[in-house]
Formats: C-alpha cells, structure tokens, sequence
C-alpha cells in the first residue's frame, strides 16, 4: 500500500511537471488561420495525455530499479505471478476509453473545419516537380504566389501534374496531399497578415526541398487591388508580343525549376541558344531543334530523350496548356535562340 500511494503521487506530480513544460515550448509557428485554432487545442490535448503516459512509464520503471533492488547477499528467485484479471481489464479498457474519446474529438474538428464558409473563394492549386502554380478561376489569373484575402474562407483545389506532392503552410496547420488525377479539397480562411510559405511536404525528387511558393495574407482592399493590377498586367500582355508571354508562362508553369535561360545547367537542358541546333539524343542520334520538335518535346516529352538527362519531364503539358500558350512558349524559346 505504501508503495502504491508513494507512486500514485509521483505520477501526478511528473505528469503535471511534464505537462506544464510542455505548455511552455513552443512546437509551432504562429498560428495564421481560423482552422489553427481547433487543431492547436486538440494537439495541445495531445500533447498532456503524452505527459501523463510518459509518467505512467518512467515513474514505475525508476521507481522499480530503486524500491526493488535486489539485497546484497539475496540470491534467491524472484516470486512467482500469474497475471492479474483485474488489472487487465482496467489496462484496456481505459486506453480504449480514451482513444475513443480522441476519435471522436478528431472527427468534430475535421467536421469543423472542413465546412463551408459564407462568401467561398475558390483557388486551383497545381502542384508539378518542383513549383506551385495558383489559378483564380473567377478573376481569369494564373500566379505563382498564393495571394488571399484576411478574413475569407478559401477553397484550394488541388491537383498533381507528375507524383505526389503536399501542401502544407505551417501557420495555417492544415495539410494535404495532392494526387495525380484527383481533385483534393482544403479550406482554409486566414486571420493573420502576412508572407507564409507553402511548403511540398511529401519528397517528390531532386528538388522536393526547394519546392516553395509566398503565401500573402492581404487586406481584402489590398487583395482587390492586386487582382485588378494583375489583370490589367494580363491584358496589356496579351496585345504584346508572343515571346512576352511565353517568359511569363514558362514562370506560372514552372517549366523555370527545371530550365535555365542563361547557359547553366538544371535539371533539365537550358534555352540558351538551343533553337535550330543539333540536340543530341539518348539513343546516340540527334534533332535539329525547329517548332515541330520543341512543341513534341512540350506535349511528349518521353518521346525524344535528350542525351545526359532522364525522363522526368511532367507529362501533362499536351493537355494542361493550350495551342496559343504551346506557341507562346516556343516563340519565348525562339527569342532565346542565337
Ligand atoms: C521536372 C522538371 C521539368 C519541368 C517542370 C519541365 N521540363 Fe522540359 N525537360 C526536362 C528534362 C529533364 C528534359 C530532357 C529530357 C527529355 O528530353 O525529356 C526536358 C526537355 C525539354 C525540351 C527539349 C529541350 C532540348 O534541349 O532538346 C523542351 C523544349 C522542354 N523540356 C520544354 C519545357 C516546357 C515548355 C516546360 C513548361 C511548360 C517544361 N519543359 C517543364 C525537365 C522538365
Ligand atoms: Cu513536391
């Protein structure tokens, strides 16, 4: 009994202890968005029955070693058990009661904060090796930044041009994959002004570590107003020439995380200067690159392989881009030519 009672105070008093100083780390960035609050509470939540496990553990193991140590000149057998009924039954049922009550928790948050909010903004998120792209279907844009409003529910649909990537801006917590062929779903609605970071949380290559895009929380004002500046950007580009266009579509598109247009060497083969020239092959023959074969090289890039880089070109482009944005980026890489 003394025992007993002397380890019943231990545990309270490391849980409270490690619970406290859990309290006081801080494991999170700032948190940024109406969805942060709920799953803050059910981590911080966490994060105490962690406390109380772990005294559970380290007090009965330590208090073991030290109570029961064996007496010097003892050599006898330790006594003998056959379980404990009883406490078997407590030592499953609490767990289950507990996880249970988490599931339960877990679901009313996700409820939460998956509902739909008054005055929805939706954005389409594309992700591809290695860049973000952000289209504003009801503004006619397409960015590289996610841009949104302070104060206003956002629906992200997300998609993946090659593999697996993840979206996930740590201030606002939530997180979710995206997936070739599907359309994923998140909401999110920001309350703090500010520049965040979406970061690829799933390792997709070469360059997963570098695949990032600015998050700007702006004064619904503010976001107006680069909406309009943007689609006036939009509308002057469009009476301006082809090559214009296609530099800043290779941006939005991401082909820029693969292609450099000053000699270096990337990822994939750079734009200097390789319009009209003898690209040579993996099958050790060689092209002339003209328009045909850069727009095959765009809409099937598995078709010719260029000789010293591998197939990882995204391979979507045929159907994601359209014939006039095809010949914009081949008129910017003509531009680029000698
Ligand atoms: C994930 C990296 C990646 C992205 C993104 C990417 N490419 Fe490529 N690209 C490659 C690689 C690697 C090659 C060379 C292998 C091959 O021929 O498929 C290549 C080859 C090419 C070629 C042939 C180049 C030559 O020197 O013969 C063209 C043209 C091209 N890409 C255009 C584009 C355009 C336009 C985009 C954007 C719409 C784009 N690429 C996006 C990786 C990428
Ligand atoms: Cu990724």
């Amino acid at each position: 009994m003394k025992h007993l009672v002397t380890v019943v105070v231990l545990i309270v008093a490391v849980t409270v202890i490690v619970g406290v100083f859990f309290s006081n780390i801080d494991l999170t960035p700032i948190a940024a968005s109406a969805e942060a609050t709920p799953i803050d509470w059910l981590f911080n939540l966490h994060m105490q029955v962690i406390a109380f496990l772990f005294a559970m553990i380290m007090v009965f193991v330590l208090y073991s070693v030290f109570a029961f140590r064996r007496k010097p000149g003892d050599d006898s057998d330790g006594d003998y058990f056959h379980g404990h009924t009883t406490l078997e039954i407590v030592w499953t049922i609490v767990p289950l009661v507990i996880v249970l009550y988490f599931s339960y928790l877990g679901a009313v948050t996700l409820a939460d904060i998956t509902t739909p909010g008054d005055n929805e903004m939706v954005v389409e998120v594309t992700a591809q090796q290695w860049s973000w792209r952000f289209d504003y279907p009801e503004a006619g844009l397409t960015t590289t930044e996610l841009n949104l409003p302070l104060g206003r529910t956002v629906l992200l649909k997300m998609t993946s041009n090659d593999v697996l990537h993840d979206f996930w801006v740590p201030e606002f917590r939530v997180k979710q994959d995206t997936v070739p062929g599907m359309t994923k779903e998140l909401r999110i609605t920001p309350t703090e002004l500010g520049t965040y970071k979406v970061r690829c949380a799933e390792l997709c290559g070469t360059d997963h570590a570098y695949m990032l895009a600015n998050v700007n929380v702006m004064t619904s004002d503010g976001f107006e107003e680069w909406l309009a500046g943007e689609q006036e950007a939009l509308a002057a580009a469009e009476s301006g020439p082809a090559a214009e266009r296609g530099a800043k579509l290779a941006e939005v598109n991401g082909c820029t995380a693969c292609h450099t247009i000053d000699g270096s060497p990337g990822v994939g083969p750079t734009w200097l200067n390789m319009y009209e020239e003898d690209i040579p092959l993996a099958d050790g023959s060689t092209v002339k690159a003209d328009e045909e074969y850069l727009r095959e090289s765009i809409v099937d890039p598995g078709a010719k392989i260029v000789d010293g880089f591998n197939n990882i070109m995204p391979p979507k482009f045929g159907e994601t881009l359209s014939a006039e944005e095809i010949d914009a980026l081949i008129a910017y890489m003509e531009s680029l030519g000698e």
